[in-house]
């Protein structure tokens, strides 16, 4: 059974959600970031990094939310499309999504990881609301003008809900976005985000 290391309001949402739409078997335990439990040696022995999502599978645990989701997707045979350039634009989405929009918006929290001076930490979070709203305005010239970002439903479509719930509270009004906002309240709507997405409140 796969067992996954989730804590609330991250991106282990689009683990979850994958999961879920998988229709997989699993477990999730919760872990609180309030409690410093990502850093405490039990955690740590399953993920170094100290991070979620880390998934526990039956050949130990797996990291890093684009290898989860691309996993979950192969066990399942669903939600990844099938042809080869496809398939290089779901990794192209979900590399953007890890790699630059998160840590545009780690910048908020975690600046700590990048600079020992508290006034950059506070230029930092400053300049959160403005490198979010361009990833928003890439994500938004790369979507259709309806349905999912590509023709079928994907772990792409599945890893932008981690995001899109981050914006509020990142001061980026979504509905500057429309093809995001409605792709957003469109994830929303499925039963297994609900339930996900509910479980983070
Ligand atoms: N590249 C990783 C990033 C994972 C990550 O940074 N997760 C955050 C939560 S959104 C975390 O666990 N942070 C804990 C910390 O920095 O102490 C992924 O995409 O899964």
């Amino acid at each position: 059974m796969l067992t996954l290391f989730a804590a609330k309001g991250t991106v282990a949402v689009a683990s979850q959600i994958a999961l879920e739409e998988a229709g997989l078997p699993y477990n999730t335990r919760w872990i609180s970031f309030a409690d410093g439990d990502q850093h405490a040696a039990p955690f740590r022995a399953l993920n170094p990094k100290g991070r979620v999502p880390a998934l526990i599978t039956d050949f130990g645990p797996l990291t890093e939310t684009p290898a989860i989701l691309e996993y979950i997707s192969e066990l399942s045979g669903n939600l990844m499309p099938d042809t080869p350039i496809e398939r290089a634009r779901v990794r192209e989405m979900l590399s953007y999504l890890a790699s630059t929009m998160h840590v545009n918006h780690a910048h908020k929290f975690r600046g700590a990881r990048w600079s020992d001076d508290p006034a950059a930490h506070a230029t930092m979070v400053a300049k959160v609301p403005e490198t979010m709203a361009e990833s928003c305005a890439y994500l938004e010239s790369q979507l259709p003008d309806s349905g999912w970002l590509l023709d079928e439903y994907s772990i792409a479509d599945i890893h932008m809900v981690s995001v899109c719930r981050w914006l509020a509270a990142d001061k980026v009004d979504i509905e500057n976005f429309p093809k995001l906002a409605a792709h957003f309240a469109a994830m929303k709507s499925r039963p297994a985000v609900a339930r996900i997405l509910q479980a983070h409140e």
